[in-house]
């Protein structure tokens, strides 16, 4: 138990809200304000404030599990982990290194996201490892990296959203999904600033907007070029910022320009008088952001479509300026940092490429292994997923719990059923968990030390509040013990300081700089913003502390000349676009007391009261048709499956669109439904628009 106060952040969401925690009932603490911490200024949401009871030893995991004559036993820990080794020995020796997959989450400590990626492509020496970041915002890494040369999800501080002149909103519900937050868009608006959201549900968030814009699901790239060409007929680019500071202009402007308002109508629902509003709004003001959330980036055409939304920041002159530019609101409590320090397939610490020679050399000597050793990218998520019990025999999971979160769920429920070989950690019997031979219990936030970097780019320390359950360990103890089990003796430290000073090393010199960012440092000034790079002798004699960077690309963007590039993209259609068997749209997306996979929430009893089970939000003349009152079953069926969930009628939705939340496994499962074509770049599944067949039940 904490004696005093002990000043720590939110286990969930990648606003990483500031809280004190003190001793209490619920799992040993109690949460209390941090007043301090400026993101949430002691503003919590009711998953923040509930996060204790799932420290509570009557709902979580606190002995190793291992699979028995078909059942779940607790053991030891070392009959568990001797049993994770020889299985991953035995994949290794039958059918290659490749054959062992790691699968990671943005949840995940940077401490542990750089272990996991070391520990795959040294200790077990695979290709197949990625997290459930794919699945999250992948497309705006994407089309940032593309545009700027760097991706950090905003490239400002959250103080920055009331100061500016014009907020456009895409398909975010930050109401719902970061409520502390909502404080910016309503001192925006106090401030005289205003709010266009974009999203086909009339959310909560959208109630908060001077102009609502609700085009069908999956239509965002022809909306956003739409609103190009209305800015251009009007005269109202920016061409001296273009020439200056951008390059790749003329072919967005032609692909543009074909995009009449009319058209983009026709494809998206939103009217011409509204494109032209909008475009007003936006444009009238000094300054503007576009941000950017689930919405338009779950798409097959995820990267394009926020590429064109940049482009409106671009065309003008609003990015790289005060005030102003494209964000995107990350997702996971450590959405940013858990990809940029090598758990993604394609990458090493530091947000370097696994394909670059000299980040492989720089890497490679951090880690005392020689480069020619280190294995070439990967599968994506899905991808990986999908070759389980074929080209992956065995799998070690951290942090994800894809039987409820992946798309077309059970096809990934039988391929992870299919594996010779499934271990998990977690903290909880997830229903990815309950599948696996070995489960190991670990250690959860209040009761460990480590780094996150919330949506802003701050890196900022968790601090440890009280012991572990008798029985629990950390992920970073696990490593440990398999990689010694594996063979490395060395490397793999158990404690985090001695792992963020490694990660430390290995980032200096990468786009994601952490070189000069101490444990000592995050407690003193509350965080610091990557890049941070350590004073080195020759660039900086005095060997002045570097601040941390708070705004980025006032002066130049990351690319090799400076400029921003424009994305040359046109529309086009959804993977799956609405026929005559299934003639509505499915979207998905989530409530405000539940999070994810539901795998914590669903274990905390107030949250339940909250958001008890799955529903189908549908319109009043869709139910009509069905002859479906509030509450009654409903059937919803795509090409994968079939999911029954109560009906909720309102008319906040588009007609030819139903709405279903992803946090619940079994019957009301949305991913039974959801379409995992991939976006081409970020091989991102199109979790935001399938086309569907709504039926009452039993009538
Ligand atoms: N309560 C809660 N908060 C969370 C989470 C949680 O699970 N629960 N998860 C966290 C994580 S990891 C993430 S990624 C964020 C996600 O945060 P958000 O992106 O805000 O969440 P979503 O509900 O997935 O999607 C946002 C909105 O997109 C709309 N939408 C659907 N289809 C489209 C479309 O085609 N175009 C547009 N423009 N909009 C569309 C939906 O109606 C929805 O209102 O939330 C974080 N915070
Ligand atoms: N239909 C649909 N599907 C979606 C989405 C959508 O909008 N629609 N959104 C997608 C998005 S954006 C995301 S981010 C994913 C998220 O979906 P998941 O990847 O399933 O995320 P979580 O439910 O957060 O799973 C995290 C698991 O790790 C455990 N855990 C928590 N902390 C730790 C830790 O420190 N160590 C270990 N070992 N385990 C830990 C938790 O108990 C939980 O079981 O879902 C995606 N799926
Ligand atoms: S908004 Fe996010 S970080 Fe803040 S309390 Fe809620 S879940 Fe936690
Ligand atoms: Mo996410």
């Amino acid at each position: 138990m904490p004696n005093s106060a002990t000043p720590t952040h939110c286990p969930y969401c990648a606003l990483q809200c500031g809280m004190n925690l003190t001793p209490g009932s619920a799992g040993g603490v109690a949460v209390v304000e941090r007043p301090d911490f400026p993101v949430n200024r002691g503003a919590l949401c009711g998953k923040g404030r509930t996060a204790p009871a799932v420290l509570s030893s009557s709902v979580r995991l606190t002995t190793p599990l291992v699979r028995k004559a078909g059942v779940l036993e607790p053991a030891s820990w070392d009959e568990a982990l001797d049993r994770i080794a020889e299985g991953l020995t035995r994949t290794r020796t039958e059918h290659g290194p490749d054959a062992c997959g790691v699968f990671g989450g943005g949840g995940l400590t940077n401490e542990k996201a750089y272990t996991l990626g070391k520990f795959a492509r040294i200790v077990l020496g695979t290709s197949q490892i990625d997290y459930n970041g794919r699945f999250c915002m992948s497309s705006a890494a994407a089309a940032g990296m593309k545009a700027f040369g760097l991706d950090r999800g905003l490239p400002f501080p959250l103080e920055d959203i009331p100061k500016t002149g014009c907020v456009v909103l895409v398909g975010s519900n930050l109401a719902e999904t970061m409520p502390p937050a909502l404080r910016y868009l309503t001192e925006l608006k106090d401030n005289g600033g205003t709010l266009i959201v974009i999203d086909p549900r009339r959310t909560r968030t959208a109630e908060q907007a001077d102009l609502h814009l609700a085009p069908r699901p999956g239509t965002d790239l022809a909306l956003a070029l739409g609103l190009l060409h209305v800015i251009v007929a009007e005269g109202r680019t920016d061409e001296e910022y273009i020439r200056e500071r951008t390059s790749g202009w003329e072919e967005a402007r032609a692909a543009a320009m074909a995009h009449w308002p009319e058209y983009v109508e026709r494809i998206t629902g939103v009217s011409v008088p509204e494109l032209r509003a909008a475009v007003r709004m936006f444009c009238e003001p000094e300054s503007a952001m576009v941000l950017t959330a689930r919405g338009p980036e779950q798409q097959s055409k995820g990267t394009d479509t926020v590429g064109a939304w940049i482009n409106l920041t671009l065309a003008t002159g609003r990015a790289g300026r005060p005030l102003s530019g494209y964000g995107c609101l990350t997702g996971q409590g450590n959405g940013q940092g858990g990809r940029e320090h090598g758990q993604k397939a394609d990458q090493l610490p530091g947000y370097r490429k696994l394909v670059d020679p000299e980040a492989r050399r720089h890497v490679a000597e951090v880690w005392g292994v020689d480069p020619d050793s280190l294995p070439g990218p990967g599968r994506s998520a899905y991808e990986l997923l999908d070759a389980l019990g074929t080209d992956i025999k065995s799998l070690l999971l951290m942090g994800s719990n894809p039987v409820v979160s992946a798309p077309r769920a059970a096809h990934i429920e039988d391929r992870i059923k299919s594996l010779d070989f499934l271990a998990v950690c977690d903290v909880v019997l997830s229903e990815t968990a309950a599948l696996a031979d070995v489960v190991l219990p670990v250690t959860q936030w209040a009761e460990e030390t480590g780094t996150t970097t919330n949506l802003e780019g701050r890196v900022l320390l968790r601090r440890r509040a009280i012991t572990a359950p008798e029985g629990v360990r950390s992920d970073l103890e696990v490593m440990n013990e398999l990689a010694a089990r594996l063979g490395v003796e060395k490397g793999f430290a158990t404690d985090p300081e001695e792992v963020f000073e490694e990660l430390r090393r290995a980032s200096a010199g990468g786009p994601a700089d952490y070189s000069g960012i101490t444990y000592q440092r995050l407690v003193e000034e509350n965080g610091v913003f990557w890049p941070c790079p350590a004073p080195t002798q020759a660039a900086d004699p005095a060997g002045e502390v570097h601040p941390g960077t708070p705004r980025l690309f006032l002066d130049r963007f990351a690319t090799e000349d400076g400029r921003a590039r424009f994305a040359p993209v046109s529309h086009r259609a959804a993977a799956e676009e609405p026929d005559e068997e299934y003639p509505v749209l499915l979207t998905t997306g989530r409530v405000v007391a539940q999070y994810q996979s539901g795998a914590q929430t669903r274990r905390v009893d107030e949250l339940n009261a909250a958001a008890p089970g799955p529903f189908v939000e549908l319109h009043p003349r869709l139910a009509e048709r069905l002859g479906a009152a509030e509450g009654d079953p409903v059937a919803v069926v795509s090409r994968r499956g079939r999911a029954v969930a109560p009906a909720r009628i309102t008319t906040s939705i588009r007609p030819d669109t139903v709405f279903m939340p992803f946090h619940w496994p079994g019957e009301g499962r949305a991913n039974t439904l959801t379409n995992p074509a991939l976006d081409p770049t970020s091989r991102m599944p199109e979790f935001k628009t399938c086309a569907v067949r709504v039926e009452a039940v039993g009538k």
